[in-house]
């Protein structure tokens, strides 16, 4: 395998005009024809054409329409001889593939009978051979030729110019894209498939068709992901003045993918799960998505497409960015304030329970990375979740304004170009030039440069006497593979002070200067720096890393009542659900370093009694209090930990859910009861959070009952789970008596799979769910191998293998780390026997141990054998090769 460097970045000695491809569609063996108009670069010495190609079958080169020389260097296709001097040369190159031997999911392949394509990052070069790197930017026409029967539709980028029929049954398209564009974002669709159609006019008063194409059957559940691209069009102009630059925008469904969904110019490609909702099959949750990833993607079209990466270092360019214009997208989609802060805690808690693990973890990187082996492995909650929090500080610095401006002059500078993470924050600072962004550019920099999270340790001293109250922070970050020393970044830290009946005490720094009202960001820049505040009447608690200003840990020293406090009436919501959140922690923490068997009651009585006050709280909203009632998972908690016995981890947890599920039964019973009839169902966030409390009210019922031995709330939640007039309801129901443990939920789980039997998507649930539930006893393991062998399990179809065996290996830390090692047994294999068919999604599940050094015996030595196996296996893909290396060093 070989190690790609940001620092070897060399321009390309050619580029790419033009591109007219034609296919000949056929699962077993499509033939491709691709005409390109070439010319060298004349910034770049002379040197040969070296085209990039994966498992193709090359028929034929020509060169200005006659036969050539060329030669293959391993799978490169090398042209010695072409024309001297600048003028522009044209290559024809004649290959075949075949689509349905394709699992890996990569270049062209056939998914139930469809074809579909993946180019992002290097699947164009299964396609033809191609300059495949993204500032290659050519223009492309396509002309696709196919079976008419088996594929009526036939679409790929841009506008349709011409098509017809054609003799033995067959028919073509011809596709031109306006757009140039970097081969990555290419793609065809052909096969059998209805479309809901939609024309709209935007502000400039243009005309556009939105389309969105399913398996014909899936039509009526569109019409959420349908408004969520009319309600992305309209927000993307309305925020940042990016209109729509198509006549036609479409999105395709299919379920075989290895992700979420990719951004092709004017042809997105969806997962099925990010596009398909209606009340009866879908989640709140799967709602919810299906906007978020519906506007990520159609926010590509500038981020991403309209202004690219110049080489794939430079991924959070597009991604971090463009996850943080979907946050925001979905906070601006709230009716609520509160809806918003909600919107905020979820996306920091992936961030914490992600993301801090993989920067601690043996694949930490920066955001813009410095090296890979194989960019498939940099697609990471790294890139694309904390960049978009980079780019939120960024923002924080610029202010909303500021931003909107920086990035008018980013698309001023920069349209049609392949650029750098540096020429964005360049035109940020550029376009507000007294920021504090622009003034301490360089220092900012290192959140694109450094891996590992920043510890920020806050310390605070009030001095009665003088009336004033000062805040020392410091900061430090460990470690991180091949980053030894690491230099102080620029951390915005916002904060506020609160007495002690919890009023917000106005901020001045120094008696000669200005109030700064009640909530403000510091600017911490150098490892130590104290603040003081001046006119503090009494000894407040600190607020700070509101909003969570920065992805940071912040370590801080509160007493029980100061977090009771901040629990209280923090007007930051955000800070009021991590005081809760704190306190939880610290209960678990103390229970898991207690000796000998864990407490049997670790949570105190007056964390019982606040999250007593949250739950029945008049004023906050339910899906505020889900939040708050929900204990820090077993993954974060682990994070706080050097050494992690898992077992022990997950049975203190369970124990706190049992004690929180007893000691406010009536309180859950209220709460069930205020909230489980919505009527009829709307997705939005009011009414979602509603259900969320109904459900984990549900949850803690059937628990308690498990402890009482009481049949009531089981056969309630059953009936519930009958009754439930959306899939939200019922799946919480089913989720009550299954991870309770009631003899029921066997029950509702076999009537659960006969309803939905067929429907993909659900069927994933019903499997995620039984691979995912608590381990009582060992059992989840025998359970998980069962289930593969279930009829409906499909090892080859993403989805499906992600819904037993990540929920079981990522996502049930308490069922996967077994004594006997058998877990880690399964992950290997499975690792191994994925990894021949699809390496991209072997390589993420060769994740699932990527923190096994911090993990207690018998579970390390245990951990480290099995990523030995696999390491042993010849003929590893460069993906699962990469993450086992490092795991191992
Ligand atoms: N850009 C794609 C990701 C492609 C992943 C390739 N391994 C989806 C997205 O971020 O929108
Ligand atoms: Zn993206």
């Amino acid at each position: 395998p070989v190690t790609v460097r940001r620092e070897d970045y060399a321009a390309p000695a050619y580029w790419i005009d033009t591109v007219d491809l034609s296919f000949d569609l056929d699962p077993v063996k499509t033939r491709v024809l691709n005409k390109m108009r070439l010319r060298r670069n004349p910034d770049v010495p002379a040197q040969a054409l070296r085209l990039d190609g994966e498992e193709l079958n090359l028929a034929r080169v020509m060169l200005n329409g006659a036969g050539c020389s060329f030669k293959l260097d391993g799978e490169t296709l090398v042209l010695e001889n072409l024309p001297e001097g600048n003028e522009p040369f044209e290559l024809e190159i004649f290959t075949t593939c075949a689509p349905e031997k394709n699992t890996q999911l990569m270049g062209l392949y056939v998914s139930e009978g469809t074809f579909f394509t993946q180019c992002e990052a290097e699947g164009f070069r299964r396609i033809t051979y191609f300059l495949d790197r993204p500032d290659v930017m050519a223009s492309y026409a396509v002309t696709l030729r196919a079976d008419k029967t088996k594929f009526p539709v036939l679409l790929s980028n841009g506008n349709l110019v011409e098509e017809g029929e054609l003799s033995d049954g067959r028919h073509f398209a011809k596709w031109v894209d306006p757009h140039k564009k970097p081969c990555y974002l290419f793609a065809l669709v052909a096969g059998s498939l209805v479309s809901r159609n939609q024309r709209i006019t935007t502000r400039s008063g243009k005309e556009h068709l939105l389309q969105i194409y399913v398996r014909p059957g899936d039509l009526e559940k569109t019409e959420h992901a349908m408004n969520a691209l009319i309600h992305s069009v309209i927000w993307d102009e309305a925020r940042f003045g990016l209109p729509l630059d198509l006549e036609r925008f479409m999105i395709v469904a299919t379920s075989d993918f290895n992700m979420g969904a990719m951004e092709n110019k004017g042809l997105n490609i969806f997962n099925t799960k990010y596009v398909l909702g209606s009340p009866a099959t879908a989640t709140d949750v799967d709602f919810s998505n299906i906007e978020s990833v519906v506007g990520h993607e159609y926010f590509h079209n500038w981020t991403g497409n309209r202004v690219t990466c110049r080489d794939w270092f430079q991924l959070s360019l597009k991604e971090g960015l463009t996850v943080f214009r979907d946050q925001e997208f979905s906070m601006d989609m709230c009716a609520e304030p509160s809806a918003r802060a909600v919107k905020r805690i979820e996306d920091v808690r992936v961030l914490r329970t992600a993301q801090f693990p993989e920067d601690a973890g043996p694949m930490a990187h920066a955001i813009r990375p410095d090296t890979y082996v194989e960019i498939s492995n940099f697609y990471s909650v790294t890139i694309y979740e904390k960049g978009a929090e980079v780019i939120r500080m960024v923002q924080t610095l610029v202010g909303r304004d500021g931003f909107a401006q920086g990035l008018k002059l980013y698309f001023e500078r920069h349209d049609g170009q392949a650029v750098t993470c540096d020429d964005f924050i360049q035109a940020m600072a550029d376009a507000n030039p007294t920021s504090e962004l622009a003034r301490q550019l360089p220092q900012f920099k290192r959140w694109y440069s450094q891996a590992g999270t920043p510890v920020v340790h806050a310390q605070a001293a009030y001095d009665a006497a003088q009336r004033s109250y000062s805040l020392t922070l410091s900061q430090s970050c460990a470690p991180t593979p091949g980053q030894i020393q690491k230099e102080p970044y620029l951390i915005p830290v916002t904060l506020g002070l609160v007495d002690a009946t919890g009023a917000a005490i106005p901020l001045q720094l120094g008696s000669d200067s200005p109030a700064l009202g009640s909530n403000h960001t510091l600017v911490l820049n150098e490892t130590h720096q104290t603040f003081t505040f001046v006119n503090v009447e009494t000894e407040p608690v600190p607020s700070i890393l509101r909003g969570f200003s920065a992805p940071v840990v912040l370590d801080i020293e509160l007493s029980d009542a100061q977090l009771l406090t901040l629990l209280a009436h923090d007007s930051d919501a955000f800070n009021r659900w991590e005081a809760g959140q704190r306190l939880a922690l610290r209960l678990a923490l103390t229970a898991v370093r207690a000796e000998g068997a864990p407490p049997a009651q670790p949570l105190s009585d007056a964390y019982l009694d606040a999250m007593r006050t949250v739950l029945r709280h008049p004023q906050l909203d339910a899906a505020f209090k889900e939040l708050v009632l929900t204990l820090p998972s077993e993954t974060y908690i682990a994070e706080q930990l050097d050494v992690v016995d898992p077992q022990r981890i997950h049975a203190v947890r369970e124990t706190m859910r049992e004690q929180l599920a007893e000691a406010l039964h009536g309180d859950w019973e209220w709460a069930f009861d205020a909230h489980k009839n919505n009527g009829a169902y709307q997705p939005d966030a009011t009414s979602a959070g509603r259900r969320a409390l109904a459900g984990l009210s549900l949850t803690m019922l059937c628990l308690a009952a498990r402890e009482n031995g009481s049949p009531v709330w089981p056969g309630k939640a059953l009936q519930h789970f009958k009754d439930a007039g959306n899939m939200t309801d019922r799946f919480n129901a089913l989720l009550a008596l299954v991870s309770s443990g009631q003899p029921l939920a066997q029950d509702a789980l076999a009537r659960f799979h006969a309803l939905f039997k067929g429907d993909a998507l659900v069927i994933d649930k019903w499997f995620a769910l039984q691979a995912g539930a608590p381990d009582r006893g060992g059992n989840i393991l025998p359970a998980v191998r069962q289930l593969m062998k279930h009829a409906d399990f499909q090892m080859k179809n993403p989805n499906r293998a992600r819904s037993v065996i990540f929920s079981y290996c990522n996502a049930n830390p308490g069922a996967f780390h077994r004594n006997d090692a058998a877990g880690y047994v399964f992950w290997s294999e499975r690792v191994i026997e994925l990894d021949a068919f699809n390496p991209q999604v072997a390589a993420r599940l060769a994740r699932a141990l990527d923190r096994w050094k911090k993990l207690a015996e018998p579970y390390r030595t245990a951990a480290r054998e099995s990523i030995a196996r696999v390491a042993a296996k010849p003929n590893l893909s460069n993906d699962v090769r990469e993450v086992i290396t490092r795991s191992l060093a």
